[in-house]
């Protein structure tokens, strides 16, 4: 059973989308290069810094960890917001007891396949949204948005979810990721329009 968790706007605001925001049908696919492709076979994806086992699995091996589905609205800082998508994969906190973080931790750097970064505060990632998927509406995750892996943050504006993720990073100091070094907001509160910085 997916778990809907599209109420988290009451947390935030009154009303369900965003301002500034409109809602679309159609799933628009927005990356600063193109679609990178990945080998099965070598695919990884690795856990360090601040944590006791850091971690290097293969996309089996991640689809091993203990799997849920959610119901999700997506939220695009470009102004369009898409409701009720269906992710299945791995909650963020679930990857977390498996490194075991540390308690010096306080932030996150999520790294991708075609070099884009971005940043959270852990607790902003500990949240039981913050997601990696590998799963869509009951399919694959389609490459363009950011198969076979990606983060979701229904929290936050899109870009501070990594399509192609291949390793999330545990640090003892704030450090700004591909957007946020170039102006848009560090903190991507769509209810507050915090889109740039
Ligand atoms: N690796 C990677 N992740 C990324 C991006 C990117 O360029 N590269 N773009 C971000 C931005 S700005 C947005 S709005 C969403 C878009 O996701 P979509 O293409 O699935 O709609 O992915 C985010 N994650
Ligand atoms: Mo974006």
């Amino acid at each position: 059973m997916a778990n809907d968790v599209t109420h988290l706007y009451e947390e935030f605001g009154d009303d369900r989308l965003p301002p500034g925001q409109r809602e679309t049908q159609r799933f628009p696919v927005l990356s600063k290069s193109g679609t990178p492709s990945w080998d099965p076979e070598t695919w990884s994806f690795e856990a360090w810094g601040a944590v006791d086992t850091e971690l290097d699995l293969s996309f089996d091996e991640f689809r091993d960890l203990p799997a849920e589905t959610q119901v999700q609205d997506f939220h695009c800082v470009t102004g369009w917001s898409k409701f009720d998508c269906e992710f299945e994969g791995v909650t963020f906190s679930t990857l977390a007891d498996a490194v075991g973080v540390d308690d010096d931790a306080v932030h996150v750097m999520f790294h991708a396949m075609d070099g884009y970064t971005t940043n959270l505060p852990l607790d902003q990632c500990m949240r039981d949204e913050v997601m990696f998927v590998w799963g869509y509406d009951g399919e694959d995750l389609p490459a363009d948005h950011g198969g076979p892996l990606r983060v979701v943050t229904p929290h936050k504006y899109a870009y501070k979810g990594a399509k192609w993720v291949s390793g999330v990073e545990f640090l003892t100091e704030p450090e700004r990721g591909y957007w946020e070094k170039r102006g848009y907001s560090n903190t991507a509160n769509p209810w507050n329009e915090e889109r740039y910085s």
